[in-house]
């Protein structure tokens, strides 16, 4: 999927690993299309050139004081590199960042990313549904997605950052719970699907969007240290079993597995930090 270049039909520039990004990479693996891949661990971005041409600094890079930009998002006060060329394809700015292979449109948010894929293997497997409806259906799905996802950035990019509040827990919390309530209505009313028949890009970016909730996982000591619990409660299954089942369903999916599992059985075995 991502090895030969001269025939992928996306770019796209990423910290790794992100789960955002699989998105985009799930897709690809199930509709057969060829991805270029670009980043580095996210410690690494402010040492890259973020450009359709995304690469290490040169010390040129580091001497030209025009692509200087203070990150916001994830990259708080850090000095990231971005060119102004990227800046006119990605306005915000963000990562995961796409563009087509002539590097002439950006294509941003996770969840346009994976649309782009799914449109591109349209003729291989239909993940964006059979007809106008079940796509407007999917893309209503894929809003909530960005909405839970902004809704509990701020919790995980503050569990990150070891700076936590019971204010900033109860407002993802709440996040997590009217999410994964119309999702288990949503299974209930059209499963085991969560939009027709068969899988869709609506059951790829909701199991890459759940699965940024585990990075919770290591660090249950040290909230419980801070008097917190994890923004998803620890008898999620329990509350939501068809989520859960989907969940389980997806991961082990032989298109979601090179992405999802190693990641999520890494963060659920790992040792209790007391420190995030
Ligand atoms: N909703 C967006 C989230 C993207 C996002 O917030 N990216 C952050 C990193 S987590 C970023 O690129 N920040 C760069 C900056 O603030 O300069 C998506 O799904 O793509």
């Amino acid at each position: 999927m991502t090895g030969d270049c001269s025939r992928a039909l996306l770019r796209i520039f990423s910290y790794q690993p992100n789960p955002r990004l699989w998105k985009a990479t799930i897709a690809a693996r199930h509709c057969g299309v060829e991805l270029e891949l670009r980043g580095a661990a996210p410690e690494q971005l402010a040492d890259w050139l973020w450009d359709f041409d995304a690469r290490p600094l040169t010390a040129a890079d580091r001497d030209d004081p025009s692509t200087v930009q203070v990150g916001r998002i994830g990259f708080g006060g850090t000095a990231l590199r971005k060119t102004p060329a990227f800046l006119a394809a990605h306005p915000f700015g963000t990562v995961p960042a796409a563009f087509s292979p002539d590097g002439a449109v950006g294509i941003f948010e996770s969840n346009s990313i994976a649309r782009a894929v799914a449109r591109l293997g349209a003729a291989q497997v239909g993940l964006y549904g059979d007809d106008p409806y079940q796509a407007s259906r999917i893309d209503s799905l894929l809003d909530t997605c960005l909405v839970f996802g902004r809704d509990t950035q701020p919790w995980l990019l503050g569990l990150r950052a070891a700076s936590v509040s019971a204010g900033l827990r109860a407002q993802a919390h709440e996040a997590c719970a009217s999410w994964l309530d119309g999702i288990e209505r949503a299974l209930l009313a059209s499963g085991p699907w969560l939009v027709g028949s068969r899988l869709s890009l609506a059951d790829v970016c909701f199991a890459c969007e759940l699965t940024m909730l585990w990075y919770e996982r290591p660090r249950r000591a040290w909230l419980a240290a801070q008097g917190l619990q994890g923004a998803l409660p620890d008898a999620w299954a329990t509350r939501w079993p068809r989520v859960a089942t989907h969940f389980a369903t997806l991961r082990a999916h032989p298109a979601f597995a090179p992405d999802l599992e190693a990641h999520l059985a890494r963060l659920e075995s790992a040792p209790a930090e007391s420190t995030p």
